[in-house]
Order: structure tokens, then sequence, then C-alpha cells
């Protein structure tokens, strides 16, 4: 039998980066920026060239040791919504992140595919740079959509999705270089690895039942090892699409702990802000209450719940109820669509059909109707009563002309609110012995009742 000692160690699986790695090799060969033109430029001219001066004019308001982080951004299988969402964030924007508005937070310099002025190799540089090990500051990879397999792609002798070119072929010669590749690349020196999106996060809409692609998420992609420089694991913030403020506030807070200003912020086990993503969509829904009331909406446009015409929020995380889409305004459920899980990672093949009611939803929805069934009378009754001032109980009338069709409260409903108000009136540690309370027995002739003792 084989000395325990003499077993060949166990080896961990590869993860899907590094097999991918191990298939292309490394690279040490860059474009040779000497013969480069200003390629669609002017004077190759670089967004951070056109930035700093805004930037750097804040500088004495950062304290930590980071003037500035770079930010990697590359889209995978995407449709670009997380870029849309980001740049309309407000709390904080993008803008401000960009110019180094927030005291204490490095600048950002960002080197987005779409919103960087710059292109070509220009644009590829401060990459290329970071794979060398020569930026001039830390930086962070942000990924929208989700990685896929380029393995599969490359054996068939095409590619899924790339970013640029660079002079990593057989003999120098330029080849695609995949958004896949880039992250692979990229990670193993990266401060923070962060997720965009649910295509980014858990895979979502391109990793489907039925894609040919191998679509998966950066997790997937990086293994359950792995760990930045800063020892970060990867950071999800997932939507589909995400919530801009909910992503410019993370990175926002790991800037804060990348500068030493703080510690890591709260995520929870699947890599999400803790603070953002532990409640569910339906405990801060504007609809909620119709559902403790047992009330739900049978149609789009029905102002009730909407879970009986597929809404999942009771079993979602996602704070876009509280939150809104973009300036705390909007939002699937406050503009009247239902929650079809788009945060989740079993999004969308957990979801499907969508606008369909949840099976789950059966025994609560009706244990729900027949408390409200008790319930919505009940509180019809003392929202009745609660409508009227307690001189116009008294008057027996209520003043207003809008009202004149309005018969006034039964002798029952009168009883039944004295019962009540005595009731009310028991808990009150402070009352005296005087048979009084606020203006009802003490101004018989209707006006104000004079100050209790
Ligand atoms: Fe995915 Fe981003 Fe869904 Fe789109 O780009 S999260 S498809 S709404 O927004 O990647």
């Amino acid at each position: 039998m084989a000395d325990r000692q003499t077993r060949s160690p166990v080896r961990e699986p590869r993860t899907p980066a590094q097999e991918l790695l191990d298939e292309l090799g490394p690279v040490t060969q860059f474009h040779d920026m000497s013969h480069m033109g200003a390629f669609g430029m002017p004077s190759g001219a670089m967004t951070e060239d056109m930035l700093s001066p805004v930037a750097t004019a804040s500088s004495p308001t950062r304290f930590g040791p980071l003037e500035k982080v770079h930010a990697f951004w590359f889209a995978g299988a995407s449709c670009d919504g997380c870029s849309v969402a980001v740049t309309g964030a407000s709390t904080p924007s993008l803008e401000s992140l960009l110019l180094g508005a927030h005291p204490g937070l490095p600048r950002v310099v960002l080197h987005h595919p779409v919103l960087n002025v710059e292109s070509g190799a220009h644009y590829l540089r401060p990459a290329e740079q970071a794979i060398a090990g020569e930026l001039d500051a830390p930086y962070v990879v942000i990924l929208e959509g989700s990685i896929m397999d380029e393995l599969v792609a490359n054996a068939a002798g095409g590619y899924w999705s790339s970013q640029g070119e660079e002079p990593w072929g057989p003999n120098g010669e330029l080849r695609p270089v995949t958004a896949t590749e880039w992250v692979a690349r990229l990670a193993p020196n990266s401060a923070a690895m962060i997720a965009i999106g649910t295509c980014a996060t858990w895979g979502g809409i391109p990793s489907a039942e039925g894609n040919p692609t191998g679509a998966m998420s950066l997790m997937d992609f990086l293994g359950k090892d792995y760990r930045s420089v800063l020892g970060v694991p990867v950071v999800n913030v997932p939507g589909c699409p995400p919530i801009g403020d909910n992503f410019n506030e993370t990175v926002a807070a790991v800037l804060y702990f990348l500068q030493g200003f703080g510690p890591l912020p709260e995520f929870d086990e699947l890599g999400r802000p803790a603070w953002l993503f532990g409640e569910t969509v339906h405990r801060n829904c504007v609809r909620g209450a119709y559902y403790e009331e047992g009330s739900f909406a049978k149609e789009f446009g029905d102002p009730e719940c909407l879970v009986e015409i597929g809404c999942w929020g009771p079993v979602v995380n996602c704070n876009i109820t509280s939150r809104g889409a973009i300036n705390h305004v909007g939002g699937c459920m406050n503009a009247g669509g239902a929650c079809i899980g788009c945060t989740m990672p079993g999004f969308p093949d957990k979801f499907t059909p969508f606008y369909k009611r949840p099976p789950g939803s059966m025994a609560s929805t009706t244990v729900s109707r027949m408390v409200g069934s008790v319930i919505r009378p009940l509180r019809k009754f003392s929202n009745n009563n609660l409508n009227r001032e307690v001189r116009w109980d008294r008057q027996g009338a209520t003043p207003s002309a809008f009202s004149r069709e309005k018969s006034e409260p039964s002798a029952l409903s009168h009883a039944s609110h004295k019962f009540y108000d005595t009731l009310r009136r028991s808990s009150d540690t402070a009352r005296n012995d005087a048979d009084v309370w606020g203006k009802r027995d003490e101004a018989p002739s209707g006006g104000s009742p004079p100050h209790r003792a």
C-alpha cells in the first residue's frame, strides 16, 4: 500500500482562466508606440491628459497614499446596459469619481472602450503597461457581460468577443485579444476585480440554457481561490441592468478601503455588497402593503401587489424598490413592472416563463387573502373614523360641501369607536382623573378647549 508521504500531491483543478493562459502562453511584446500615429485623435491626446488638470486641482483633499487608481473596463457578452447605468448614476456620479471630487478618494482614471477619446494602440497602452508591471498607479478591473469560453472558439479557429489587437501572434503578428484574455492576464496583479451586471456576476442571459458560448461569470472564470493583490475576492454588483448607484457606491467604498480609510466593506457570501442586497425586493416594495392585506393586481396597470401576475419580489435580493432605477426615481415595481429576478444567480433559467405566477406564491397569497378579508374591513372602519375631526363627531356633521352626499356614521359606529377610544385612553399613563379627552367634552360650543392642567 502506498505510503501517505510518497503519494503524489492532489492537484487542484485548473480554473478556466488558468487553462486559457496555459493555452495562450505568456506575452512580452507590445505595440511599438514610436511608430504609432495619432490615430483618430488630435496629437495623440489621452482622456487622462484632458481630465487631470481639473482632477488634480482637488488633490489637497486627498489624505491617503493613492493619488489615482486606474480602472480597466472590459465588455464580454453584454448589451452595454451596465455602461449606460453607470454613466447615469448620481450617488456618486461617474464624473465626480473621474474628477477626484470626493475628499479622501483617489481620482479614477477610467479606460472604457466607449467613453474614452483615444483609440487603437493609444487606448490599449495602459493595459499593456499594467501587464508589464509598468503602470504608474494601482489598477482595478471592471467586467460587464459574461466571460465566454474562448477555448471553445479557439478550437474552431475564431473568437467570441475581442477588444483590440496586440502583436501576440505566432511571429509577433497582430491578433485580436479577447476580453476574456485581457481579464485573465490582468487579474493576478489587480487591486480588485469587480463584476458589474448579472452577466458578469453570475453568467446571466448569455449563459441561459442552450447558449453555445460556454458563458460564465467572472467568479466562475477566476475560481474560488482568487484573491487580488490586496486580498480582495471578486466583488459582484448584479442586476440586469444593475442600478448604477449601487455600482458607483461600491466602487467608492472599495476605493476608501484601498486608500486605507476603512475596512473592506461588508460583502455577503456571494461577494455582493451586503448593505445593498441584504433585503428582498418585497420588504421595501411600494406595493408590499397590498400583499399584507391580500389585494392582488389582476393585470398590469393595477395598483395592487403584482405577485399573481408574475412578480418574484418576495424571494429576490435587490434594493430597486428603495433606491429606484436612477436618481432615486423609477425601478421595476415603482413603475408598474413585476420582478423577474434579474439580480439573482438563478436568472434567467429559474425564473422562466416570465410574467407567470410563481408556483410557490400560491400558499402565501391564499393565507394573505384570508387574513386580508378580515383586516381590510376593520382598517376601513378605523380609517373612516380617523378621517373625521373630533368636533365633527360631536356636531354630528361634516362641514365640507364635498361630503354632502355622504351619510354620517351610524349609532353602531359611534358606539364601537367610543369603546375603541376608551381602550386607547386606558394605556395613557399620564392621564388624570378628569373625564376629558382633547376637545371632545370640553368645548360644547364648538370653540377651542381650555388648556389641560
Ligand atoms: Fe448583462 Fe450589462 Fe443585462 Fe445588459 O452590459 S446585466 S445583458 S441589461 O447590461 O451585461
